[in-house]
């Protein structure tokens, strides 16, 4: 048995947010945890499809999001959640939401370059033709962690090594 926590993923598009989480996720699950991710296929997709990425957009994403989480949390659910939430604010008040030890920032820490590279999805190739505005990393901030409770280095290392840090902190730190 274990109480809930939420797992906080930040990073820029094409990290290995959501990839990782849902790593993370079938681990603990496999493992008999109650587990759940929240992203953006079932957020942006449903509860926050009204937002959009300005700025205010965002910010009421990532409360929206943490006030969600809180209650999955409550539940007894570890709550991985997997967004840019780019703003150091932002996330810093969901921090404040939650009990002490209730939330884990966990920052995917991977180059601009790399996710550049990566870009699963030609977002940033769109972004750099000027055909998406607003996108972080281009022409929006990213606001790294500078107190992650964990930090995954995803330009060297691959998804699997990534969730079982995540699993392996969770284990030392009595959570599992
Ligand atoms: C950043 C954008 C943008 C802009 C669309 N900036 O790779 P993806 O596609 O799946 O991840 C990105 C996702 C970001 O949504 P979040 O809810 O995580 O953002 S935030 O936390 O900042 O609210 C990307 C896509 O949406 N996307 N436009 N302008 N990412």
């Amino acid at each position: 048995g274990h109480k809930g926590v939420m797992l906080w993923f930040t990073g820029l598009s094409g990290a290995g947010k959501s990839t990782v989480a849902n790593t993370v996720d079938h681990l603990l699950h496999s493992k008999g945890n109650h587990s759940y991710v929240l992203d953006g296929d079932n957020i942006r997709m449903g509860l926050n499809k009204n937002l959009g990425f300005s700025a205010e957009d965002r910010a009421e994403n990532i409360r929206r999001i943490g006030e969600v989480g809180k209650l999955f949390v409550g539940a007894g659910v570890i709550t991985s959640t997997a967004f840019i939430s780019p703003y150091r604010e932002d996330r810093d008040k969901v921090r404040e939401l939650m009990g002490e030890g209730e939330f884990i920032e966990v920052y995917v820490n991977a180059s601009l370059a790399t996710c550049e590279e990566r870009d699963p999805k030609g977002l940033y190739k769109k972004a750099r033709a000027g055909e998406i505005k607003n996108f972080t990393g281009i022409d929006d901030p990213y606001e790294a962690p500078e107190n992650a409770e964990l930090v995954l280095d995803s330009d060297s290392k691959g998804i699997d090594e990534l969730a079982e840090e995540v699993v392996a902190y969770l284990e030392s730190k009595g959570y599992l």
